[in-house]
């Protein structure tokens, strides 16, 4: 199986890492030259929990013309709102049995995919691993989380089983489910309490649940984000704050990957996370105070840094 990781940042890089133990040949694509030709000169560096530095010998690519052998799963870990720009690169890497699996934080990520490729070409996963960035060429595992993959509805079919296999050969601690969408609305809780708070007060995920302040207010965006779930019908466990202080102690290590965006200035994902609970909650006549506040905190510091300097007058 010819596995093609499509957004090979610092997630899809250790997940490479993690597949090429198995028979299936991995390519990592990543519009990130640099990290893409570090890969290529010195292989892709992995900083493991228990210390060691591991090197692992993968094909990368920045260009898509580049890859020759069609792709049997794309594994889809770009930004959510570079989703409907990115999947069509790979159109030439595909064959007529290709599917995507998309593994990307927020919702609406495989009805994006689902509406270039049709439904039948996609797989759905959540995944609460944590891996940061350190250099160009070199990522950090930042803790371990498992792994959920599914059909976007209905039971698991062969090609879920076929994924889940795969991943538990990489020693990816993976299940197959029923009920992807509410994996997906869990997921989006985890996102919402760690990530803009880590962005923003510059810390890593375990003081999130260490630092008394700052786990009150991801508590209290985790409850807002609740309520959101609750009036769309999720069942959202009662102890899904709980659920999320324990992915923060999980991946204490880990810079989110907001906080990572943050740190390389780049565009954040707060519109499809912390921002999308507050959209989702205005059209459903909801007051989130904490969502908004953080979305607009982390879209002023974005504007910092996004936005170029006015032009100096004398
Ligand atoms: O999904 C993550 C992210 O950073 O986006 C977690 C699981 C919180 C790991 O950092």
């Amino acid at each position: 199986m010819h596995v093609l990781i499509l957004g090979a940042g610092a997630l899809g890089s250790l997940l490479g890492a993690r597949l090429s133990r198995t028979d299936a040949r991995v390519t990592l694509l990543s519009t990130n030259r640099q990290h893409i030709e570090a890969i290529r000169r010195k292989g892709l560096l992995v900083d493991e929990l228990d210390g060691t530095q591991q090197r692992f010998e993968l094909v990368s690519h920045y260009d898509p013309a580049a890859i020759t052998e069609p792709a049997d799963l794309v594994i889809v870990l770009v930004k959510l709102y570079d989703t409907l720009q990115a999947v069509p690169t790979v159109a030439s890497c595909c064959h007529s049995k290709t599917f995507f699996l998309t593994l990307q934080n927020g919702i609406g990520n495989w009805e994006r995919i689902a509406s270039l490729v049709g439904i039948e070409g996609v797989l759905v996963g959540s995944t609460a691993q944590g891996s940061t960035l350190v250099e160009p060429g070199r990522v950090r595992h930042g803790g371990n989380g498992l792994t959920y993959v599914g059909e976007p509805q209905g039971p698991p079919s062969e090609r879920v089983y076929g994924v889940v296999d795969l991943f538990r050969k990489a020693r990816l601690q993976t299940e197959a489910s029923d009920r992807m969408e509410q994996l997906i609305w869990e997921k989006l809780h985890v996102n919402v309490g760690i990530n803009a708070i880590t962005a923003l007060a510059n810390i890593r995920n375990g003081l999130v649940a260490d630092v008394p302040t700052a786990r009150d207010l991801c508590t209290r965006a985790v409850r807002e984000a609740m309520e959101v779930a609750a009036a769309k019908g999720f069942v959202i466990q009662k102890d899904m704050v709980e659920r999320v202080l324990n992915v923060a102690r999980a991946t204490a290590v880990n810079r989110s990957s907001m906080g990572q965006d943050v740190d390389r200035k780049k565009r954040t994902e707060i519109d499809g996370i912390n921002g999308a609970i507050v959209e989702l909650g205005r059209r459903l006549g909801l007051t989130l105070p904490v969502n908004e506040t953080l979305t607009q905190l982390v879209k002023t510091l974005e504007a910092g840094y996004l936005q170029p300097p006015p032009p100096q007058t004398e």
